[in-house]
């Protein structure tokens, strides 16, 4: 079976930006946190989730979910994030904890660049007078790190790389895959970002330390999509940063991470009725809240959540696979009739699969052997049978029929 969190999503910015608050308040695992560059040296990595609407209420069924959860209408898949150590300029040549955290987000499909929109911290992440720093530049300097970081990897020995591809006549793409996959990169990855750079593939000698550079910050882009989460919204410096941000070419997100913590801390006491994303909550035990933490939380309901619309930490989460990784949601039964497993557990398993995926490749996803005896699909919505290239779409729900069993 699959892994229902089958991406990593890395959480990463310049030290002291609220890195581990959203990551604390995405997953309600434990992180340190302070007002101070380097809080957090050893990643931290825990599950926070997609949230989507379910589709049990439009087949009109009772669910009962096994790989993810189901409250209120919403389907909750589980994703994992890792929190990493701040980031400062020069850490692609080890200045800072550089390599180490560089080091730590191979493995992330997506990234969530927690900037800090107040402009309180300066670019090494140390207080500053609010509104000082400029955010755009940690935007510009975190791009570069991390395509210098690829670009020294590469460039190790890219001579004779380029040579012998050449000689050989095989291309470059074999050798290039086998150097970059240890960082996550795939062979469609520099497929892409060599057509987008414009070089000529069987003629990498040729390519210029310039080339070289367009090539891996291309492969950059492709391979670790982006997006930019503006936190500390509620800091009144804040306003005119997010407006000069969102004219950059990323998605971002107004954010206020340290409110979404408080309220998924309240709401797991039962202190509160509140699920991540939405708009406003409400009080149940109003005896049990302080005067102070009673305002604390009004203050969050009325700058943030009115204000703002949501605390924007859920938001950044979904944004990163609807949008980054344009994945979707299938619900794979075996019994036709009831939407269920063969155990009887309707709407069993909801999965996160990157768009483009067909009905077989599906069956793939969810054990070998059901690939392998794959025979024809069948879309529970409109009961019809679906071929093998049948490309899935958003809240399918699927059953597959295969020489062996249905699943
Ligand atoms: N005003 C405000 N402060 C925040 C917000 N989110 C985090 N902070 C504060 O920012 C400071 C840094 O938070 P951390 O979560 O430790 O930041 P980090 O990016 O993980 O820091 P390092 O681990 O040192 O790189 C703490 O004082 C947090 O309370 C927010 O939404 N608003
Ligand atoms: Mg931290």
């Amino acid at each position: 079976m699959q892994r229902a969190y089958s991406r990593l999503l890395g959480v990463i910015g310049k030290p002291n930006t609220g890195k581990s608050t959203f990551f604390s308040a995405a997953t309600l695992a434990p992180a340190e946190i302070a007002n101070y560059p380097f809080t957090t040296i050893k990643p931290n990595r825990g599950i926070g989730y997609v949230r989507t609407p379910c589709v049990h209420e439009e087949f009109q069924v009772k669910d009962n979910p096994k790989n993810s959860l189901c409250l209120d209408g919403v389907r909750s898949i589980p994703v994992e994030l890792i929190d990493v150590a701040g980031l400062v300029p020069g850490a692609w040549e080890g200045r800072g904890l550089g390599n180490q955290f560089l080091d730590e987000i191979r493995r992330a499909d997506a990234l969530i660049h927690i900037v800090d929109a107040s402009g309180g911290t300066d670019c090494e992440g140390r207080l500053c007078k609010a509104g000082e720093h400029d955010p755009l530049e940690d935007v510009q300097f975190l791009e570069r790190e991390i395509t210098m970081w690829i670009a020294t990897i590469l460039k190790k020995d890219w001579t004779k790389i380029a040579r012998t591809a050449e000689a050989d006549k095989k291309g470059i793409f074999d050798p290039l895959e086998e150097r970059l996959t240890g960082l996550g990169i795939k062979r469609h990855h520099i497929f892409e970002a060599t057509r987008k750079a414009g070089l000529n593939a069987d003629k990498p000698t040729a390519w210029s330390e310039e080339d070289l550079l367009k090539f891996v910050d291309a492969l950059r882009r492709i391979s670790k999509p982006m997006l930019i989460v503006a936190n500390k919204i509620d800091l009144p410096t804040a306003e005119a940063n997010l407006e000069k941000l969102k004219k950059l070419n990323y998605t971002v997100i107004p954010c206020c991470a340290e409110a979404e913590l408080a309220l998924r801390r309240a709401a797991e006491k039962q202190l509160i009725d509140y699920k991540p994303g939405d708009c406003n909550f409400k009080i149940t035990q109003p005896e049990k809240l302080s005067q102070s933490q009673t305002k604390a939380l009004e203050t969050i309901r009325e700058k943030i959540l009115l204000e703002k619309g949501s605390t924007g930490v859920q938001e950044a989460i979904n944004t990163a696979y609807f949008k980054l990784l344009n994945m979707i949601t299938v619900y794979p039964v075996e019994d036709l009739e009831h939407l269920a497993d063969h155990n009887g557990r309707v709407l069993p398993d909801a999965y996160l699969v990157p768009y483009g995926t067909t009905a077989h490749q599906f069956a793939y996803l969810i054990h070998t052997e059901l690939g392998e005896s794959f025979i024809y699909a069948v879309d529970a919505r409109e009961k019809k049978r679906i071929g093998e290239d049948a490309v899935l779409r958003d809240r399918d729900v699927v059953s597959i029929v295969s020489a062996r069993k249905r699943a």
